[in-house]
């Protein structure tokens, strides 16, 4: 069964007494969902941002293979699970929208830079964040990312139509400032070195984390606090923004180490997150087991740590790697109900089932959990 396309746009959306677009949290009931695509994914053309934050194991396979298709064995596989992972979702009564597809080896050039290829339109976590009503487009700081947002453009003004709002943060320049190349290679974004630096506002959607009036996020590779300055002052007091003291030198995205999965229930990675603000003394932080992705599995863009990269349905309900047979007991035994699907080629691409999601309705209001 082929999943829903682009075409799907022109779908009913069920009658709820909510907007179309309304999301606040990580974990209320899930009504409505992007998940990506893999088809036509481009391997990344080696950049300083690249060093700062892929595995070593890995450069290689960036140097030789920048601006072309990843194998074609590697997005069919991950094809595969994403229309499972659609299926399921569909099953448990989730509308399910896709991207555009995009060749994206086509190039560009801007007056700051170029030519650059594109990358995929696998993560609308990383591009699109949903606060309320508004679908913000973030301000992405690789430059392969910079016409990410094509994929979506009939999904947004589909949702603008039914009433959503549709934001584009600042557009970076993405020039030769934006940049601090380190001839040693010794990036750590929460010791002060990133490779990005603070010259114009810069975030990836997926470096923040909605716990309602409270929204958690991290400096990283991608985000730096110019971009976090912005979603702050553009959000305005019902929202408080809160940097997270989170240690991971290479860090991209804070979903597969702070992920909120129930009010007062955090999964919290073993060792990146040394303390948490003193709001969250009430509540339980769950520490996983280990992820157990075999070392040979090419994850080129990230850590084993896939394995927290789990969707909410609900507060129950939770999507998780069904490879990954510690974490789902380890779920069951906090109460939770894991629905195990097999999604580690797709992670191949960098992300799991948060990542290769964008909430854009889960049944809730704005509320304060602290
Ligand atoms: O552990 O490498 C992965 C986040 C996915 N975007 C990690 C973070």
């Amino acid at each position: 069964m082929q999943t829903r396309r682009a075409e799907s746009v022109a779908a009913p959306t069920p009658q709820t007494s909510i907007p179309v677009v309304n999301s606040y949290t990580e974990w209320d009931p899930l009504e409505e969902v992007i998940v990506g695509r893999a088809d036509n994914a481009c391997v990344p053309r080696w950049h300083p941002v690249l060093h700062a934050t892929m595995p070593r194991k890995h450069w290689d396979f960036f140097r030789q293979n920048g601006g072309q298709l990843f194998p074609a064995e590697t997005r069919a596989a991950a094809e595969r699970e994403l229309d499972a992972f659609c299926r399921e979702l569909e099953a448990q009564g989730v509308v399910v929208r896709r991207p555009e597809p995009v060749d994206w080896r086509e190039t560009f050039s801007t007056p700051d830079f170029g030519p650059e290829a594109g990358l995929y339109g696998a993560m609308p976590r990383d591009l699109l964040l949903v606060v309320g009503d508004e679908i913000i487009e973030a301000p992405m700081a690789w430059r392969s990312r910079y016409f990410e947002s094509r994929a979506y453009r009939p999904l947004m003004k589909h949702y603008f139509e039914r009433g959503a709002r549709w934001t584009m943060a600042p557009k970076p320049q993405l020039g030769e400032e934006s940049y601090r190349p380190r001839a040693d290679g010794d990036y750590d974004a929460q010791a002060g070195r990133s490779v990005i630096t603070e010259f114009e506002p810069l975030f990836d959607a997926a470096d923040f984390s909605r716990c309602g009036r409270d929204i958690f996020c991290q400096v990283t590779q991608v985000t730096n606090r110019f971009g976090i300055e912005w979603l702050r002052r553009h959000l305005g007091p019902d929202y408080t923004i809160h940097e997270l003291d989170v240690r991971d030198p290479h860090a991209m995205h804070i979903d597969a180490s702070f992920v909120p999965l129930a009010p007062g229930r955090v999964l919290l990675h073993p060792t990146r997150v040394p303390r948490l603000p003193a709001m969250f003394a009430d509540w339980e932080i769950l520490t996983p087991p280990a992820p157990t992705v075999p070392a040979a599995h090419p994850f080129y863009f990230s850590s084993p740590w896939l394995s927290l990269n789990v969707l909410s349905l609900d507060e129950t309900r939770v999507i998780v790697e069904a490879a990954e047979t510690p974490m789902i007991e380890f779920l069951r035994k906090h109460g939770f109900e894991p629905i195990p699907i097999p999604f580690r080629n797709f992670g191949s691409l960098g992300g799991a089932f948060h990542c290769a999601t964008s909430d854009i309705r889960r049944h809730g209001t704005l509320q304060s959990y602290f």
